[in-house]
């Protein structure tokens, strides 16, 4: 017998994964958990029993509420189902995810489309933090079309614009979760911060790397990824996350002098494999540490000196700009991360489940 599910087949920026309405799920987490593993196809290398993409870009799934407090509009929660494991994490938020958020309100009709541009407030749920997103809806209807552009995805797409609002501390409970700018772990400098994602931020060429590596160059170097793993399983105690061999923060991140133009060069491990590009909370979180003088990442960062700041994080894939604005009264302190995604509804219908 198999059961089936409504659900619709997103892109949100450059991840992908299947979209639910909260009430169409059960609301015990065990049985959540059991349909999400069955509906992406995990554990299996391929994921080739779901609708899992066999990475951990396309193994995320979005679950939304309508908002529950006034002046929130719609409520996400992020799940990452681990691919090779019988795991979902609802630990970290999503920002790519988020940006088919708000599209699939209007999809849905959760929400109202409130002009030729609306912009509505969401609670990511994972970790309390409030985005405002704005999306274009000529004639009441979302669209998906534009010129919009982001490295990472072919062709181009209507803007999705998100305003993160406070995201310092999100997961970790302060901006520097070890109370320091510099740690040292296995004769490693790392700076560990909390911007929205936990990252653990460590030069490229303290790891005997040079930061510039394809994505497919560093998964192969077993040896670098053991040496990555063994400072994040020190850190993540540090950082108050506890044990986190079995969670997917904190994220690594080699960081280089940017040579394309950018203000940094990055190699975002996610937590275990290297990132296509980077995450967009994680993004925010590298550009943070990038502006914070005597941080590892301020070593390698050509920054700009305005109060509102433009920072790209240079990836894999390309580039990812960030639009810091700095608080006027204590200028290293980010008060607001601006950034552009696009998103895009890819298939709707019912996801079919064994019936357990
Ligand atoms: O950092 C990958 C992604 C992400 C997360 C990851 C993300 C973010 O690119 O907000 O978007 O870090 O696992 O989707």
């Amino acid at each position: 017998m198999q059961r089936s599910i409504p659900c619709l087949f997103m892109r949100g920026g450059t991840s992908r994964g299947p979209f639910f309405l909260e009430s169409d799920l059960p609301s015990g987490v065990a049985q959540r958990d059991a349909i999400l593993l069955s509906v992406m196809g995990s554990p299996d290398v391929r994921q080739i029993d779901g609708m899992g993409g066999a990475d951990p870009l396309t193994s995320k799934v979005g679950i939304v509420r309508p908002g529950q407090t006034a002046g929130v509009d719609l409520e996400f929660l992020f799940a990452q189902v681990s691919v090779k494991e019988a795991l979902v994490d609802t630990t970290p938020n999503c920002g790519n995810m988020l940006a088919a958020v708000v599209p699939f309100g209007l999809e849905t009709g959760l929400v109202k489309a409130t002009g030729d541009v609306t912009t509505l407030r969401v609670l990511t749920r994972n970790t309390g933090t409030l985005s405002d997103i704005q999306v274009r809806t000529p004639g009441g209807s979302i669209e998906y079309s534009g010129e919009a552009r982001i490295d990472g995805v072919p062709g181009s797409a209507a803007p999705v614009n998100i305003s993160f609002l406070e995201t310092a501390g999100s997961v970790c409970g302060a901006l520097l979760p070890t109370g320091r700018l510099v740690d040292r772990f296995n004769g490693v400098d790392v700076t560990c911060i909390d911007n929205g994602m936990p990252v653990v931020l460590m030069a490229a060429d303290a790891l005997d790397v040079t930061g510039y590596e394809t994505r497919d160059e560093l998964n192969a170097n077993t040896a670098l990824k053991l040496r990555i793993e063994s400072i994040r399983l020190q850190a993540g105690l540090a950082m108050n996350l506890g044990d986190v061999t079995k969670k997917v923060v904190p994220k690594m991140c080699l960081v280089a002098r940017p040579r394309a133009g950018g203000q940094i060069c990055t190699r975002t491990f996610i937590p275990r494999d290297c990132h296509s590009a980077v995450g967009v909370l994680g993004a925010v979180t590298v550009a943070t540490a990038a502006v914070l003088p005597g941080s590892v990442a301020n070593r390698y960062a050509e920054v700009p000196a305005s109060l509102t700041k433009t920072v790209s994080v240079e990836h894999p894939s390309g580039e990812f700009s960030v639009i810091l604005t700095m608080n006027a009264a204590q200028p290293t302190q980010v008060l607001q991360a601006a950034l552009l995604r696009t998103a895009r509804l890819i298939m709707r219908g019912e996801v079919f489940v064994s019936n357990q």
